[in-house]
């Protein structure tokens, strides 16, 4: 009994000590989630707003009801109760007591449907939407292709911060920012006060794209298409998650949607058309191992060190790459059509949607990095000839 209550105790101290670091080190994050957040996140969206009233009026006129049944039910059993010698009452069919019954609860399910069903059909109608962005969900991260509208043509791959899954694997988040797990490299950006659809699908597994000031949550099934859409009307940076349950690691895909004024937009994508341009490099260029190295290690970092870790040492059924027999074989074709066609039913995923170039930059850059010192350059070309075998 006593060492039962000495365990409680130090138990309890352990998590008043972890509270106490977590309130001291959380912020609320604006756009994303709040510390000890109780309510839905504030709308930024007509649809949201009307979601908050939904949700309102629904929890009010199921509380007053809960309320009113329940005392007289209790006050009902309290003051008929057989110490006071009450006798029950006798009445079959009585078609007042059903009608009533019948038609109350009718009128008040109408009552709660028919506000529903029009923000229901609002939230489907993606029709004259201004901007169409396609969000691909792949693991573990969103593409994001811009479809129609201003910026059209643009696409990129949006990650979490490796800094901010380097401290979740660690466990140690004291130093953890406000915007813990939801920092991305490449946001969302949209216009405010543009109609923005949002069309869902996935490479692999079932994803879901979410983000609650929007109001909005659509799954992302490979193989179909959904669609959803949104009416930013602040500028800011607006958070959300895949929310897919299955599997922990959409826990690690977060979204970062930033809103901004109509010139900043225009801005952005003319920055953005500039840096796509200088990215198309020429597969028939011919690079130093220097400079294949410098660009090998970017590419590593953002795409491979979640995996196979910086040390490149792998962990558990992820292979190590430091010491690896198709890293270090002389044929580079070996790991090139690892990464063009992934191995192991995608447990090493295929990665074919990188360039030329940046293929043949982490393919060097894991040949000559760690222990692996085999002075192999792959160019490019390589990659372009290995793609369609
Ligand atoms: C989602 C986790 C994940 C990511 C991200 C990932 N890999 Fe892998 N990789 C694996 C797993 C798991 C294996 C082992 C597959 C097997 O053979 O069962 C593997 C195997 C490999 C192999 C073969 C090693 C061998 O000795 O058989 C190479 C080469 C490789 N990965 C390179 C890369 C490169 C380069 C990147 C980045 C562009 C990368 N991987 C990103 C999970 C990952
Ligand atoms: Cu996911």
């Amino acid at each position: 009994m006593k060492s039962i209550s000495n365990k409680l105790a130090s138990l309890l101290l352990t998590a008043g000590a972890w509270v106490g670091t977590a309130v001291h080190a959380v912020q609320d994050l604006p756009g994303g989630p709040a510390v000890n957040q109780l309510n839905l996140h504030p709308p930024v969206t007509k649809i949201a707003e009307e979601q908050h009233f939904l949700h309102w009026m629904m929890l009010i006129i199921c509380t007053v009801i809960f309320i009113a049944v329940f005392a007289v039910m209790f006050y009902s059993i309290w003051k008929h109760r057989k110490s006071k010698g009450a006798k029950s009452a006798n009445f079959h069919e009585s078609v007042t007591v059903e009608v009533v019954w019948t038609v109350v609860p009718f009128i008040i399910v109408i009552l709660m449907a028919l506000p529903a069903t029009k923000v229901l059909v609002a939230q489907k109608d993606t029709t004259n939407a201004d901007l169409t962005i396609k969000a691909t969900g792949y693991q573990w991260k969103w593409g994001y292709d811009y479809i129609t509208g201003e910026g059209e043509g643009l696409a990129f791959i949006s990650t979490l911060d490796s800094s901010h899954r380097a401290m979740s694997d660690s466990g140690n988040v004291s130093e953890a920012p406000a915007n813990y797990l939801l920092k991305v490299d490449n946001p969302m950006v949209v216009p405010v006060n543009k109609k923005v659809r949002i069309i869902t699908t996935a490479n692999d597994v079932i994803h879901a794209f979410m983000v609650p000031a929007f109001g909005i949550k659509q799954d992302a099934i490979p193989g179909f298409v959904r669609d959803t859409w949104f009416r930013a009307e602040k500028i800011g940076d607006y958070y959300g998650q895949c929310a897919e349950l299955c599997g922990k690691e959409h826990a690690y895909m977060p979204i970062h949607v930033k809103v901004l004024s109509a010139e900043d937009y225009s801005q952005w994508v003319a920055d953005q058309q500039k840096k796509a341009a200088a990215k198309l490099d020429d597969p028939a260029k011919v690079w130093a191992l220097d400079d294949m190295l410098k660009r090998g290690e970017k590419v590593y970092a953002a795409n491979c060190a979640a995996c196979h870790q910086a040390s490149g040492k792998g962990a558990g059924a992820i292979k190590a790459l430091d010491g690896s027999a198709i890293v270090l074989d002389a044929d580079h074709a070996k790991q090139i059509q690892v990464l063009l066609k992934g191995v192991n039913n995608g447990s090493m995923p295929a990665w074919a949607q990188l360039s030329d170039t940046d293929i043949a930059a982490v393919v060097t850059y894991t040949k000559n990095n760690w222990s692996n010192k085999t002075g192999q350059l792959v160019q490019p070309a390589e990659i372009v000839a290995q793609r369609g075998k």
